[in-house]
């Protein structure tokens, strides 16, 4: 942490006069932003002075045309520039590059629509200051707020948005764009991927932050501009979620997906054995009959999602490794269900499928370890 001590000079501002902050990159991600820019630009300027800040801003403008270049040229300010991208476009993408073309010690990410107050910052650095990794401007601590006219729906989409979050981190407002941390936590973060609005979420995982503050704000809505969100945003946020579920949760959401999976095929097994046994077929063959169609249905839907990181591989040779690590689960399930048929069950209806749903049971973990560190094990996947 780079903070310099200094005397408060007669007359300032307490916070200000503790110390003065070497080394801020703010990050500000635009696009058509150009009325927002010069107000923007003045209020970080009065802060600067005010705290004696060493600071840059970069705009990360997704080549909006509507002269945000001017805008910043004219402010006249040297410590502020704008990066102009035409390719890999994006709110997140921007914000990532931003980062990357930054060399100061903190960096501070913040929307341009002044939604979010340039004036906490100071606090935003000195949290930082105090040991914790990451700092969120947040609305929904004590002491913060949105504006009064949020409809319910708007809140609510938030809301849920963020309880959906809640297993990867338990800051109050991870939704935040607003926030600060330190340059050599990025250098160090996992292949960062994200899609969408939320790169505080993204950081938040992909950085593995657990001390984590919160800084209040009063989030006002914006005066000048549209906004951007839009509903593929909040499509993407589900992909995004399932991605951050599956790089924090990695084995616990390989099982999940798996047992959805074999879920699905219990439901094939049962229909096929039933039509066969409708057809007339010996219990052993319909029995044989639902495991086999529901081993290939199983394949397919588990190299789609399941372990879709593998799906570069040739499938029939995955095909094959399937069938020989579930060979031994079939075997269980075969003989569990046939056994249980003749020596067990008593002369109920559905008791070739209650016999076939116990040998399912029975066999199903054994599949499991076989695909997931067999099949699947990472190291098929060809670069
Ligand atoms: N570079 C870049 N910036 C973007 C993009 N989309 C939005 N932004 C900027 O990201 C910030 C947040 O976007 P907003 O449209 O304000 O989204 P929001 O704050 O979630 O929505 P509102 O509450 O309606 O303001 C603003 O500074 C935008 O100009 C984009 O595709 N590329
Ligand atoms: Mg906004």
């Amino acid at each position: 942490m780079e903070l310099i001590e200094r005397s408060p000079a007669p007359g300032e501002q307490p916070l200000a006069s503790i110390q003065v902050f070497a080394g801020l990159s703010i990050i500000i991600p635009t696009y058509k932003e150009v009325d927002n820019i010069p107000l923007i630009l003045k209020r970080i300027d009065a802060l600067r002075r005010d705290g004696n800040l060493s600071l840059e801003v970069i705009f990360m403008d997704d080549n909006s045309r509507d002269g945000s270049i001017e805008a910043v040229e004219q402010s006249g300010y040297d410590w502020a520039r704008i990066v102009v991208r035409t390719e890999n476009r994006g709110l997140s993408p921007a914000v990532i590059d931003g980062f990357r073309s930054a060399c100061n010690p903190i960096y501070i990410c913040m929307d341009c629509d002044l939604s979010h107050p340039p004036e906490v910052i100071p606090q935003m650095v000195l949290a930082l200051s105090s040991g914790q990794q990451f700092i969120l401007g947040s609305r929904y601590v004590p002491g913060g707020s949105t504006d009064d006219d949020w409809g319910i729906f708007r809140w609510l989409n938030s809301r849920v948005a963020t309880l959906l979050a809640r297993p990867l981190t338990s800051a109050k407002d991870p939704m935040s764009g607003f926030f600060a941390f330190r340059k050599a936590d990025f250098d160090k973060a996992d292949s960062l991927n994200p899609v969408g609005y939320k790169v505080a979420l993204e950081l938040i995982v992909k950085c593995g932050f657990r001390n984590i503050g919160e800084v209040p704000i009063r989030f006002l809505d914006r005066r000048h501009g549209e906004s951007k969100l839009t509903l593929k945003q909040q499509v993407q946020y589900i992909q995004h979620l399932r991605r951050l579920y599956i790089h924090k949760f990695s084995n616990t959401m390989h099982l999940l997906q798996f047992f959805v999976v074999g879920g699905s095929g219990v439901i094939v097994n049962l229909a096929v054995l039933t039509v066969l046994l409708q057809l007339g077929l010996p219990e052993a063959v319909c029995l044989a009959g639902g495991i086999a169609i529901s081993l290939v249905t199983n394949f397919l839907l588990n190299r789609r999602f399941t372990f879709s990181y593998a799906r570069g591989s040739r499938i029939w040779t995955q095909f094959a490794g399937f069938v020989a690590s579930s060979s031994v689960g079939m075997a269980v399930n075969y003989s569990v269900a046939l056994y249980l048929r003749a020596e067990v069950l008593p002369e109920t209806p559905y008791a070739l499928q209650l016999a076939a749903l116990l040998g399912i049971a029975g066999g199903m973990i054994f599949n499991f370890l076989g695909s997931r560190y067999v099949v699947f094990r990472k190291n098929y996947i060809r670069r």
